[in-house]
Parts: structure tokens; C-alpha cells; sequence
């Protein structure tokens, strides 16, 4: 019998890359998307489009995880052998701007599912998607497992705490195959625009192609473990075709400051940047021009920040057999490259190579 996926959260960063994996295993793939004003399936409109696929295995119907109607017409319509969780108010600095409606979409976003689920006569495995928001990242748990004590420093990462134990509450109290992947940050060229990791890979394509003047961050001595969504998605899969249900954190073991990522990117295009001052008044220059490149905008900080995420995937490794295939400076390099491609025309390697005669 068919694999069939369900899919919240399917016009996001993972959820297309989670929708080509699944339709690449022979998946029944169904995803869920809101109504918008203009049209938001830009990451998914290449599987939307493919005629061997379009109306056979992959299927797209209106709904929204406030809607609990919507979700339960959706369970009972489409009878899910698997459902992956993704859709989420997944911006940790807006979480601080509108933090009741992350709450309800965000956290009782997941409660509407799994309720779904248990009263339904399906036999659904859950997967939920956890975060390294929900340690906090404090400098003494360095490296997080999935035995570090959790401590969320946002709205967001609070109603993404409700979700981590309402996930395992009804996988005990009711035996749903429901887990949960605690995954650290995850990129790549289909990145949300506002992440900094995707704010800094435009930027350096833009600056290149004379289309905007120069980068403006908040904290850059934030430290982060960034791996490839690709390679995340893999890992979701996996968490679900375990015997038994469990939690896994997702993670490279390594960490880079934000000020790493911006070095790494504009290298791609032959620049060194010289940083002088601190704090506020931190600048970067194109060492060889004198050009401010980089400066540092008070607007960009959090009331609370996640100092250090450093993930041990450990249990990752031994148990799903599973590890990221794409290394950090790889990863830089691919997303500046797409970008420099679509916005400046040119890739990468071509524009540095130029510059160097
Ligand atoms: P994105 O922000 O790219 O995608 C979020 C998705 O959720 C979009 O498809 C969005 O739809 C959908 N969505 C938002 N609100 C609702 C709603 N009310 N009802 C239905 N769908 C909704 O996130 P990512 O792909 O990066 O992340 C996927 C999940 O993994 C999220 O839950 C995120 O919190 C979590 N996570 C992400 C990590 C990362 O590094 N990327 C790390 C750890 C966890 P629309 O297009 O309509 O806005
Ligand atoms: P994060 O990702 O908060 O870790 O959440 P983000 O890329 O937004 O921030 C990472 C770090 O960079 C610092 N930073 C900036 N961040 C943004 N967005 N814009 C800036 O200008 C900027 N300057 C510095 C931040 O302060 C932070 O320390 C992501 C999301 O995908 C969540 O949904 C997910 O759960 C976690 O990753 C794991």
C-alpha cells in the first residue's frame, strides 16, 4: 500500500524540501496552504507544475492551523499513513511582536493535530518540528542534547515548549507514534528573506550588483550550529521510520558566530572584510577599497537573545544513522551563489575570478 504524507507547513523552506524527498520515495504527498493575497507556493510551484506529478501523487487543499475544522475535515478526507508538523509563526524576532497569535498557531496549532488524531480511528505516525530554540542557549549546556534542561527565551520558543510536551504527553497518555526532531537552524538558497543567514546572502549579491548600499545587522557575536535543510529533511524521515517513537536533536556539532557567515559570504566574492569598533559601533570594510560594507543596527536586537547553540546529534548518528552530508563553508557557498545568480546574473566563482585580474 501507499505511503501517504501530510504535510502543515508545505510552502516553507522544509516543507518543499520534505515534499521532494517523500515524492522521491513513491509518498502520496498532501500539503496544507493558507490563503493569501498573492500567491506564496513559489518554493513548491516546480512539483505544482510537473505533469508526471501534478494530480497523481501530489495534492495541495486550503486549511490552517487555527482552524480546527479544517484540520479534522483534512485527517478524515486524506487518511495520512504520516504527518509531518511544519507550519509554524516561525520568526523568533516577530514572536515578539505578535506573541499571542504565535502562541495559538505555534503551539495550539499542534494540539489541534494531535487531538485530530486521537480522535480519529487513524493509525497516524506525528512528527513534530521541535527546535534549539527551546534551550536557550546558555554557554554552560554547550554542546545540547536532548537531555539539556530546556529554557526558551522567546514567545516563540515558549509556545514551541508547549508543542515538545504535548507531542510526548499524547505519544504516553494515548500511544501515538508521535515524536519529536529537535532540530538547530537549518539554510539554504530557499531560506526565508528575514533569517540572517538568507538577509546576509542577498545582501552580499545585491551590494555586488549595485542594488543596494550596504548590510545592517543586530547581534553578530550570536553563535549558531547551521546545517542544510536538505540534509534536515532526511533526518525527519528517518525519526518516523523508527520501531519505536523518540525525540531526536538534529545538529552539525559545530557553531559559527553570525559574524562568521557574513566573512564566509563575501569571501565567495573575493572581498576581505576589516572589522573596527565593537558593539553598536561595529563597522566591516572591504579591506582592499576602504567601502563600509557592514554596519550594525540597534533595531535588529531582541529583548532576549539565544547566546550559544552548539547541537550533539549523537543519538542522531547511532540510533537513525544519520548526519548532515553538507559542510558550513559548502553551504555558505551554495546560498551566495544561487543569489549572486538570480540577483546579480553571475555566479559567484565567476565574479571573484573577474576581480582578481
Ligand atoms: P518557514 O517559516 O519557512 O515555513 C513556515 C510554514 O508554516 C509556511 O509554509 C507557512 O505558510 C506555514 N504556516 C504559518 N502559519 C500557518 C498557519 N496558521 N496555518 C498553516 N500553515 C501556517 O519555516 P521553516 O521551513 O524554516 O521551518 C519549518 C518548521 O521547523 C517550523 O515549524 C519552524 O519553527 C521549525 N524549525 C525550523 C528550523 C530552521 O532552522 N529552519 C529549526 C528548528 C525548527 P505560508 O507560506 O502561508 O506563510
Ligand atoms: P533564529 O534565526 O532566531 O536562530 O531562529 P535567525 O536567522 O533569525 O537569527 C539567528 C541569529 O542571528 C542574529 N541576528 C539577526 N537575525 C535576523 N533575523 N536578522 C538580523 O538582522 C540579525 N542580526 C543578527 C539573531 O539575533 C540570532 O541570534 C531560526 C528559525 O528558523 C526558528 O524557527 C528555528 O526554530 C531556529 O532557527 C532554530
Amino acid at each position: 500500500m501507499k505511503n501517504t504524507a501530510l504535510i502543515t507547513g508545505i510552502t516553507g523552506q522544509d516543507g518543499s524540501y520534505l515534499a521532494e524527498l517523500l515524492l522521491e520515495k513513491g509518498y502520496e504527498v498532501h500539503g496544507i496552504i493558507r490563503r493569501h493575497s498573492s500567491i506564496s507556493t513559489e518554493r513548491i510551484d516546480h512539483l505544482i507544475h510537473d505533469p508526471e506529478i501534478n494530480g497523481i501523487t501530489f495534492f495541495l487543499h486550503y486549511g490552517d492551523l487555527t482552524d480546527t475544522s479544517s484540520l479534522n475535515r483534512l485527517l478524515e478526507k486524506i487518511r495520512p499513513s504520516e504527518i509531518y508538523n511544519l507550519a509554524a509563526q516561525s520568526h523568533v524576532a516577530v514572536s515578539f511582536e505578535v506573541p499571542e497569535y504565535t502562541a495559538e498557531v505555534t503551539g495550539i496549532g499542534t494540539l489541534r493535530i494531535l487531538d485530530a488524531i486521537k480522535e480519529s480511528d487513524l493509525k497516524c505516525k506525528f512528527y513534530q518540528a521541535s527546535t534549539s530554540e527551546l534551550f536557550g542557549g546558555l554557554p554552560e549546556t554547550a554542546p545540547q542534547s536532548e537531555k539539556t534542561p530546556f529554557y526558551p527565551k522567546s514567545p516563540y520558543g515558549a509556545a514551541k515548549l508547549y508543542s515538545y510536551w504535548i507531542t510526548v504527553n499524547y505519544r504516553e497518555s494515548y500511544d501515538l507514534f508521535a515524536c519529536n526532531g529537535i532540530l538547530f537552524n537549518h539554510e539554504s538558497p530557499r531560506r526565508g528573506e528575514n533569517f540572517v543567514t538568507r538577509k546576509i546572502t542577498l545582501a552580499v549579491a545585491s551590494i555586488m550588483a549595485g542594488k543596494q548600499e550596504k548590510l545592517s545587522l543586530g547581534n553578530m557575536d550570536a553563535k549558531r550550529d547551521w546545517g542544510y535543510a536538505g540534509d534536515y529533511v532526511e533526518g525527519m524521515w528517518r525519526i518516523l521510520q523508527q520501531e519505536k517513537p523518540g525525540d531526536y536533536v538534529l545538529a552539525t556539532n559545530e557553531t559559527h558566530t553570525v559574524r562568521e557567515f557574513v566573512e564566509l559570504s563575501f569571501a565567495e566574492v573575493g572581498i576581505d572584510i576589516e572589522w573596527v569598533g565593537s558593539g553598536v559601533g561595529e563597522k566591516g570594510f572591504d579591506k582592499k577599497t576602504g567601502r563600509l560594507l557592514v554596519d550594525v543596527d540597534p533595531r535588529f536586537f531582541r529583548p532576549a537573545e539565544v547566546e550559544f547553540l552548539w547541537g550533539d546529534c549523537t543519538k542522531a548518528e547511532s540510533e537513525l544513522g544519520w548526519q548532515r552530508q553538507v559542510s558550513f563553508p559548502k553551504l555558505v557557498s551554495m546560498m551566495v551563489d544561487e543569489d549572486m545568480k538570480s540577483i546579480a546574473g553571475i555566479s559567484a566563482k565567476e565574479f571573484r575570478e573577474a576581480g582578481e585580474h
